[in-house]
């Protein structure tokens, strides 16, 4: 069979929240042809590979027409006749034709699009799921623990609360099936919660989450907590808490403000807040709970509170292998956020899921909070073995179409699901 890269076209198409990104179809010899859409962040990292945007008036600057022009002129003709089976090859050959250390020049959004339609088109060519197709690149195949946001704040809900995310993990459970249930029933009592509180709703956020105005950041906590009991399950031995507190976006000079509760702290402060919620609630995973470049807090951070909790990297790390290996070094965080836009490359991907597992690290594979209807994640989620998928709520069907086609692959038998009742 003919996997050689024939034709590559490329759309600019429209993200969740109604802004553009890129759409790439790649063709291959034999006549194969598959596409992949790329998606878009909001609380992005100063780190992370660069979305080439057009400027100008258009889309407010946003129109990713030049990125699909590189993607069918200069990125084209490099690759074509190369064998799209060959990820490692093809994503190193995108890496240098950049020639930028943060894929700046065609364009992160350019690359990844390429990079993963050819392990789609592979995957079509030879009548497999991509998740099997996924898997060869460096995987233990088992199905990902759901990790899902349930209360949004920060800057995907109009900035209410400063905590980000919210979120449930659903891990004390036989099946993934019955983890998603039990995630739909903590939802649906967190809105019964809210309603009884006369809680003003200002619809759902940016990833469908409920994204209420409360008196405090720990108010939201405490819904969470009284949403997983009120919903029949028990905290810590079958769902627990994740929070994203993403706290670069209310960090400056030193200084964390929680403007809506009037208060500024710093880094030490803070993690002391940490250590009460920790205690009071059912959380055992926080995400960003210090800025992104402040490397002696993470470290803090960690030896106080990294035996208990899961700590893990996303605007700290943006999956990055060179600041993931420092982390690892100088125990700087204990986990990963693994978001493949973040770092530009299937390739890169894998090699930092590979760092987490050989330091004993856990990993979560994420989406960002601009989606598409791509269900791509689930597969990378599930071939990797990372252990945990966080795609947002279980509203809004750019979320979905990750949560549902696990359950296919649930289904389908062939993936072992690894329930622990404790959790990380
Ligand atoms: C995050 C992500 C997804 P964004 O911070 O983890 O929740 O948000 O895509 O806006 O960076
Ligand atoms: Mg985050």
């Amino acid at each position: 069979m003919d996997l050689t890269i024939a034709k590559l076209r490329a759309q600019e198409i429209l993200d969740s929240r109604g802004v553009p990104t890129v759409e790439v179809e790649m063709t291959l010899g034999c006549g194969v042809a598959a596409s992949a859409q790329v998606p878009s962040g909001a609380s992005t990292g100063r780190h992370e590979a660069v979305e080439l945007r057009d400027g100008g008036a258009r889309y407010a600057g946003k129109g990713t027409l030049r990125a699909c022009a590189n993607v069918e002129g200069e990125i084209a003709r490099a690759v074509a006749g190369m064998d799209a089976a060959e990820q490692a090859v093809l994503d190193a050959r995108l890496i240098e034709l950049d020639g930028t250390a943060n894929k700046g020049r065609l364009g992160g959004n350019a690359i990844l699009g390429v990079s993963c339609a050819a392990a789609r088109a592979v995957a079509a060519a030879a009548g497999e799921p991509l998740w099997k197709r996924l898997a060869r690149l460096g995987g233990r195949p088992r199905l990902p623990v759901p990790m899902v946001n349930i209360l949004s704040g920060g800057l995907h809900a109009g900035r209410q609360m400063e905590v980000q995310d919210f979120l449930a993990v659903a891990h004390g459970f036989p099946s993934y099936a019955e983890a998603l249930r039990a995630i739909a029933d903590i939802h649906r009592a967190a809105k019964a919660l809210l309603d009884e509180r006369g809680c003003v709703l200002t619809g759902v956020a940016d990833e469908g989450g409920w994204g209420p105005i409360l008196k405090s950041n720990e108010e939201a906590l405490e819904v969470l907590s009284l949403a997983i009991e009120r919903a029949g399950y028990r905290p810590l031995e079958q769902v627990s808490i994740a929070l994203d507190i993403a706290a670069s976006h209310f960090y400056a000079d030193g200084v964390y403000e929680l403007k809506s509760e009037g208060r500024r702290m710093s880094a030490g402060e803070l993690i002391a807040l940490y250590e009460r919620w920790v205690e009071r609630y059912p959380v055992r995973s926080i995400e960003d709970g210090l800025e992104q470049d402040d490397w002696e807090g993470w470290k803090e951070l960690t030896a106080r509170l990294g035996r208990k909790v899961q700590l893990v990297g996303d605007d700290f790390f943006t999956t990055n292998p060179a600041r993931v290996g420092r982390g690892i070094a100088e125990g700087a965080g204990n986990s990963v956020l693994v978001k493949m836009n973040q770092i530009g490359t299937l390739t890169e991907t894998f090699r930092v899921l590979e760092m987490a597992r050989a330091a004993g690290w856990t990993a979560v594979v994420s989406a960002r909070s601009g989606e598409t209807e791509d269900s791509f994640l689930a597969d990378l989620a599930s071939a990797s073995g990372a252990g945990q998928i966080k795609v947002g709520s279980v509203t809004r069907s750019e979320r979905l179409a990750k949560y549902n086609r696990l359950l296919w692959l649930e289904r389908a038998g062939e993936l072992a699901w690894r329930p622990a009742e404790r959790y990380p």
